[in-house]
């Protein structure tokens, strides 16, 4: 019998949610070692330990701050954020001890390295089959090519994100009308038809797996907000009419600190009165849901179990942690069995899936092992065939099914 970490180790994983591009879409699709370490987890924590004043830091190229944050972080103080281990997975992975090299020394690797056998290389490594994008029509940077069409690579899906359409909806409503669609800034029947004739072109367009935003804690549905109204009258009708569950990401606080740019979100606890009230009025609609507040999981997990509509997904951002992880993942399996998503990556630069995904499968081992042990302690022995079946369900399966309509 295969060993369940070897099973977990070897089932390849769809990764429901990154940053990543298309390699089509050129230095969209960031990687090498100077942008693992400006990602914006890393600038935070440098932030902390750097003797640099961030205006200097951002004036900087991005070599400097990849310096700056190397000498912070990994050269002044040892690497034990899990971020930080993640640099040295990656790097480990690809053959690279990462204390014999300078940084010159790493970006020379990795300027070295052929672009497409450079991917392949890293999806093989990180044990991932294909990877969901994050793809705006408001992102002025990734429409032309979009609108231009091009041929695509399968292992990139595309999900529609819509966050300035219900976050921004004042100043996003213009910008509508200069693509061509009839909205005012008014909450008409005609603004309502003329978005839902937006979400169903992007739909159409990158064909979209699902619809996706990002929400403040005090997101409130229903409520007297354009989002809410927005929700109701356009991407909900949406959804039911092109298939496409709504992808909620619960409890993000924009800009808390302006100077930290991207790195300066924070968290809030989110209303999950809203999430019950979204569930129970719209049945026939799907919600894809994940909460960056540790506090919220568990009665996340107690209204998954109330409405088949819902499918949890993922440990985000700030709960993208080992010891969060297991305490997550712990939780959802003996509250839900297998009827959810442990892991998205996240992704920024192409080489996280390396970490992202190798961390995550350390901690998922000791989680599923223990239940499966427990539940042979009660006299049920899983096969090793059923292991697999739950792996692969619990690495995109689930989620495949969820959201092509299959199960509930
Ligand atoms: O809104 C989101 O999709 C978040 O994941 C943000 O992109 C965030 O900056 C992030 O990268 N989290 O991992
Ligand atoms: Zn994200």
């Amino acid at each position: 019998m295969k060993s369940l970490a070897s099973i977990i180790d070897s089932t390849l994983v769809d990764d429901v949610h990154t940053h990543l591009y298309d390699p089509a879409f050129g230095s969209l699709l960031l990687s090498g070692i100077d942008d693992l370490l400006v990602y914006h987890y890393l600038v935070s924590e440098a932030s902390r330990q750097m003797d640099v004043p961030l205006d200097a830091f951002w004036a900087a190229s991005k070599q400097q701050q990849a310096d700056w944050v190397w000498r912070a972080l990994f050269v002044q103080h040892s690497p034990v954020s899990e971020a930080c281990r993640g640099v040295v997975t990656v790097l480990n992975a690809l053959g690279i001890e990462p204390r014999s090299r300078d940084l010159p020394a790493l970006r020379q690797w990795f300027a070295a390295q052929q672009p497409s056998s450079h991917l392949d290389r890293v999806l093989e490594l990180a044990g991932v089959r294909s990877v969901c994008m994050t793809n705006s029509p408001f992102d002025d940077e990734e429409r032309p090519l979009w609108e231009q069409g091009f041929p695509r690579d399968p292992r990139f899906r595309a999900a529609l994100r819509i966050d300035p359409l219900l976050m921004d909806w004042q100043r996003s409503a213009p910008r509508l009308r200069s693509w061509g669609y009839d909205v005012g800034p008014e909450r008409s029947p005609r603004t309502a038809s003329e978005v839902r004739r937006l979400l169903a072109d992007w739909t159409r367009r990158i064909d979209s797996r699902y619809c996706m935003v990002s929400l403040p804690p005090d997101f409130a549905w229903p409520a007297n907000t354009d989002a809410a109204w927005l929700i109701e009258h356009a991407v909900l009708p949406h959804g039911r009419d092109h298939g496409q569950p709504l992808a909620l990401m619960l409890g993000v606080k924009r800009g808390v600190n302006p100077a930290l740019r991207l790195a300066g979100d924070g968290v809030g606890r989110s209303r999950l009165d809203a999430l019950e009230n979204l569930c129970a009025a719209n049945p026939s609609n799907r919600f894809l849901v994940t909460l960056l507040s540790r506090e919220v999981q568990h009665e996340a997990v107690v209204i998954a179990r109330k409405f088949p509509n819902l499918h949890l997904f993922g440990c985000w951002w700030f709960t993208n942690t080992p010891q969060l992880i297991d305490e997550i993942t712990r939780m959802r399996l003996e509250l839900l069995g297998t009827s959810f998503t442990p892991q998205h990556s996240d992704a920024r630069v192409l080489e996280h899936l390396i970490y992202k995904w190798r961390h995550t499968r350390e901690c998922l081992i000791p989680v599923l092992a223990t239940r499966y042990a427990d539940l042979a302690a009660s006299g049920w022995t899983v096969t090793e065939h059923e292991m697999r079946r739950d792996v692969a369900h619990l690495l995109g399966g689930a989620f495949d099914r969820f959201v092509s309509g299959a199960s509930r």
